[in-house]
């Protein structure tokens, strides 16, 4: 039995292959499961996919609450948002949002991402600081070394239209590569207009603008790995219906260093060192009208280093690390007509100091065991805030006198086991304690705001400086069952959280302020698949997630923007050039809704989509679809109320959406 780390590839277009290493084609992959027959991949190019948060609709347990276009923030099992620690490129991105307009996955355009992997069920603790909610890793497309002698060429041109929002696409990575050096150079371009709901209404401001551009270098021979990489997003008027403002730009660039040696025998040293800087601007008056306009200046750099050193013991491998990684952030709002200036979050700073050490390996020919420790200090202070506004000066002044220098101390532990008990029959079982501690936001609205990490409720917030960090302990079960033709695994979760951090009612009317209380999570999801007669195959999964308060003194037990049941299913057919795949989706109605934000209750629906890809010749692929092909009105859960108000109603979904793409690999 073969227990290597095993990666699942998720799909919708290319079933039943697991893509060999040199395979081009992004892909979505799902780390800490078996390899199995029914494996899938995604090709966002070819699906005319322009936001990679989209594909996490297709990972069993992940979900997406969409503020916007190209603001999807990361849902897994019922945890969002900081929760889940993203790493672009192999760095920990910062928003510099504090609405997160600007979540990690939108950094990098879904025609540009090589990869995004998931990490399923419990996150190990070497992949990363404050994995509390799970851990996700998306890499940008880099090129590739040469196959042979002498200097050649390779790279990716697409190009898409999508009809709903009228929207269009265009990319273009070209690399100059020998078999130890490469140097690549990438650009896109997304623009759309307010997508169409149904019967041409349309939804307003939900119109995009980005251009994204990469460039790099790569190194490897013998025993060296070497890499540097830019990559800098330019997202220009973009809307974010269900927030109180919209992009007018996110401006900045990443900058990362890599370099690994292989020592032989099993030992190993890798280092990455990143450093980020981005500028926001935002306001309420250019893609929709306001009674008083707003708008804010918002700026973060960042950066961090990493040490990772591997070597073998005892059956598997052991591995010490070390992770540094520090942000600041800024903040200015600007009120009315002559506007007054807010200096908001000034001099914020947010420090994280990290050691590890992670043993994989077997115990057994037939037991497997991931086992590790972390330890994290979290560092946050922020500088004085000033406000000409006459009722925020009670607030300012208390702020200004308080102590702002918090530090946090969290210990992450996880112990996942894994059995075969025969080569078609695999079970798992894990534990973890996780630590997270609070964000500058939960800490440090001095005054009550909307710019609250993208809650997107329609309240404000206040921080709270006396916070706790949350105290997670997780319980994972999982088994799955597989021969040549089908597959079949369920997965069981239950999380209790001490210390959630979640907003309360205050004296005032429509404010919260973040609060320590007691939470669980539970759920499961299923997937299942099976080959039949050559060409076709049926792939579904189902997925159910419960979120609830423990020590609510009222009947308002359930959590926040918690998707419902929900289930997939799909119908392929494959032949070497082509493939038709016919989807369907459907989500049940959310009843279980949160008390404390009078979240609103969802229907139900259902979705029908049809997919096809043809490929002309080796390396031109025609992609083709409809989704929502009978062009229904639906609200999706995670989606967020119109313009930051709940007496709009909630954002609706799009229509029915006509797309083709056409891509060239060579
Ligand atoms: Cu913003």
């Amino acid at each position: 039995m073969k227990f290597n780390k095993q990666i699942i590839y998720l799909n919708i277009l290319i079933p039943s292959v697991l893509l060999a290493e040199h395979q081009e084609l992004p892909s979505i992959i799902i780390e800490g499961s078996y390899d199995r027959p029914g494996s899938f991949s995604i090709t966002p190019d070819s699906s005319g996919l322009k936001d990679t948060a989209s594909l996490l609709g297709r990972v069993p347990g992940a979900d997406v609450n969409r503020n916007g276009p190209l603001t999807g923030i990361a849902s897994y099992r019922g945890l969002y948002g900081n929760r889940i620690n993203i790493t672009v490129d192999g760095a920990n991105m910062k928003e510099v949002g504090p609405n997160s307009m600007d979540p990690p996955l939108s950094h990098i355009p879904a025609p540009l991402t090589g990869a995004l992997k998931v990490q399923r069920g419990i996150a190990p603790v070497s992949s990363g600081i404050d994995t509390i909610g799970g851990a996700m890793v998306v890499e940008s497309r880099k090129g590739e070394f040469a196959d042979g002698e002498g200097v050649e060429t390779n790279g990716m041109a697409s190009l898409g239209y999508s009809s709903v929002e009228d929207g269009h696409y265009g990319v273009l990575l070209g690399a100059v590569a020998t078999q130890d050096h490469k140097l690549y150079l990438s650009g896109s371009k997304e623009k759309g207009r307010d997508y169409r709901i149904k019967n041409n209404q349309k939804q307003v401001p939900t119109r995009y603008d980005r251009d994204a551009f990469t460039a790099g270098y790569g190194y490897q021979r013998d025993a060296h790995e070497f890499g540097i990489n830019f990559s800098h997003n330019d997202t220009g008027h973009t809307g974010t219906p269900a927030l109180p403002m919209d992009i007018i730009y996110v401006r900045g660039g990443l900058y990362d260093v890599n370099y690994a040696i292989d020592l032989g025998e099993g030992y190993k040293f890798k280092t990455r060192a990143f450093y980020q800087s981005m500028r926001h601007w935002m306001d309420n008056n250019t893609l929709r009208s306001a009674m008083m306009n707003m708008a804010m200046r918002t700026e973060v750099d960042g950066g961090g280093a990493d040490l990772a050193f591997h070597m073998p013991v005892y059956n598997g491998e052991l591995s010490l690390g070390i992770n540094l990684d520090q942000s600041n952030h800024e903040a200015n709002i600007f009120m009315g007509a002559m506007p007054i200036e807010i200096n908001f979050f000034n001099n914020v700073e947010r420090d994280r100091y990290s050691f590890y050490t992670e043993w994989n390996g077997r115990l057994s020919e037939s037991v497997a065991l991931e086992l590790g420790a972390r330890y994290t200090h979290t560092v946050l202070d922020s500088g004085l805030v000033s406000s000409p506004v006459a009722g925020q000066a009670a607030d300012r002044n208390a702020f200004n006198a308080a102590d702002r220098n918090r530090d946090f101390n969290d210990v992450d532990i996880a112990a996942v086991v894994r059995y075969a008990y025969s080569s078609n029959l695999e079970f798992e079982i894990g534990l973890a304690r996780k630590n997270r501690a609070p964000t500058y936001q939960e800490l440090y609205l001095w005054t009550n705001s909307a710019a609250a990490g993208g809650l997107a409720d329609g309240f404000t917030y206040r921080g709270d400086l006396d916070l706790k960090n949350e105290t997670a302990y997780q319980f994972e079960l999982g088994a799955e069952w597989h021969n040549g033709q089908a597959y079949f695994a369920p997965r069981f979760f239950y999380h209790y959280i001490d210390d959630y951090i979640q907003g309360m009612p205050t004296a005032a009317a429509n404010v919260l302020q973040f609060t320590n209380i007691e939470a669980q999570l539970f759920g499961v999801e299923i997937e299942g698949g099976i080959s039949f007669c050559e060409n076709w195959r049926f792939d579904a999964n189902l997925n159910y997630v419960r979120g609830m308060q423990l020590d609510s003194d009222t009947d308002d037990e359930d959590l926040y923007r918690i998707a419902p049941l929900n289930g997939r299913a799909q119908l392929t057919y494959e032949r070497s050039v082509w493939m038709g795949a016919i989807e369907g989706v459907f989500y049940a109605d959310q009843g279980d809704v949160a008390g404390y934000n009078d979240e609103l209750k969802t229907k139900g629906y259902m979705l029908m989509n049809l997919r096809g890809r043809y490929e002309l010749v080796d390396g031109l692929v025609v992609g083709t679809g409809i989704e929502n092909v009978l062009d229904e009105k639906h609200f999706n859960h995670l989606g967020g109320y119109q313009l930051h108000n709940r007496t709009n109603g909630r954002v609706a979904m799009q229509g029915r959406n006509i797309y083709a793409t056409l891509g060239y690999t060579w």
